[in-house]
């Protein structure tokens, strides 16, 4: 009974996890130069109606931020939440280097989508943001745990599509706010990934995950293990220099220890020939 219990609490952790109309699109980060009060958080609204953004929760890292009741994102469109979006006494602010500098959001072409302030502190060189409606169930992520380069945000490929990868912004200008992600410029920056099972159980024997992978030569490739508090527990490869791989995970730790029943993310990232990375959820069960 008791393993019963365990079993559908994660499946309703797993279901909590559920693709929304809301969905995280793009982040910057890495503000450019030596700036700071210019993050934003990037979101797109795959539904057919207005949505108001108030009726959802975004964890960043440790802090909870409730977005203010009011702050509404177009259907089909793209909205910013961002750390500073009109001037402050004289402060550096998105709309001076996303809009056209008149310290007033909305009065320009350049900023005809809804923008929205919040107090943003996204760390360059990791971090996660959980997208939560306001009943707490959790409907999309991100984590990163290396910095993008100087300025340039993460997109993530298809905004309609919840297990897309993530790239880093292949834009000139560094980043997309309120428009259509920029595409990967060839089909070089393919690469394919399988994960199976994707609920695995403690109780079978040698219970393992394995992980197949492909990427084109002089990519490295990292996979890690993270748990539903973006804590990384396992490391199956770190920018390893072979772009072909199949790893059996035995569900262990980097302690050798096998981990507890719930949810976890098995993130994949690839470097240098490509930039691209994807989490991919698990469920561990008793
Ligand atoms: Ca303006
Ligand atoms: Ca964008």
């Amino acid at each position: 009974m008791k393993n019963c219990l365990a079993i559908a609490a994660l499946l309703i952790s797993l279901r909590a996890i559920a693709f929304g109309d809301l969905v995280l699109s793009e982040i910057l980060a890495n503000e450019p130069g030596s700036r700071v009060l210019l993050e934003w958080i990037e979101l797109y609204n795959n539904s057919p109606l207005q949505i108001d953004m108030g009726d959802y929760l975004l964890v960043e890292n440790d802090d909870t931020l409730t977005i203010p009741p009011g702050s509404l994102i177009d259907a089909e469109s793209y909205a910013v939440i961002c750390r500073r979006l009109v001037p402050s006494d004289g402060s550096d602010c998105y709309e001076y280097h996303w809009g056209d500098s008149s310290g007033v959001w909305g009065d320009s072409p350049l900023e005809n989508y809804q923008a929205y302030e919040l107090g943003l502190t996204l760390s360059n060189g990791s971090g996660s943001v959980y997208l939560l409606t306001s009943a707490g169930f959790g409907i999309d992520h991100y984590i990163w745990n290396r910095s993008s380069s100087d300025g340039r945000s993460v997109e993530r490929d298809d905004v309609a599509d919840e297990m897309s990868s993530w790239h880093e912004c292949y834009a000139t200008e560094g980043s997309t706010p309120g428009k259509t992600n920029s595409l990967k410029p060839n089909e070089e920056s393919n690469y394919f990934l399988e994960i199976t099972p994707q609920a695995a159980s403690l109780s079978g024997i040698e219970p393992a995950i394995t992980i197949s992978y492909a990427a084109p030569t002089g990519t490295r490739i990292s996979l890690f293990v993270y748990d539903d508090t973006a804590l990384k527990r396992v490391t199956l490869a770190d920018k390893s220099d072979n772009p072909l791989g199949r790893i059996i995970w035995n569900l262990k730790d980097d302690n050798d220890h096998l981990l507890q029943p719930g949810l976890y993310f098995i993130l994949f990232q690839a470097e240098d020939k490509i930039n691209a990375q994807k989490s991919i959820p698990v469920v561990i069960s008793p």
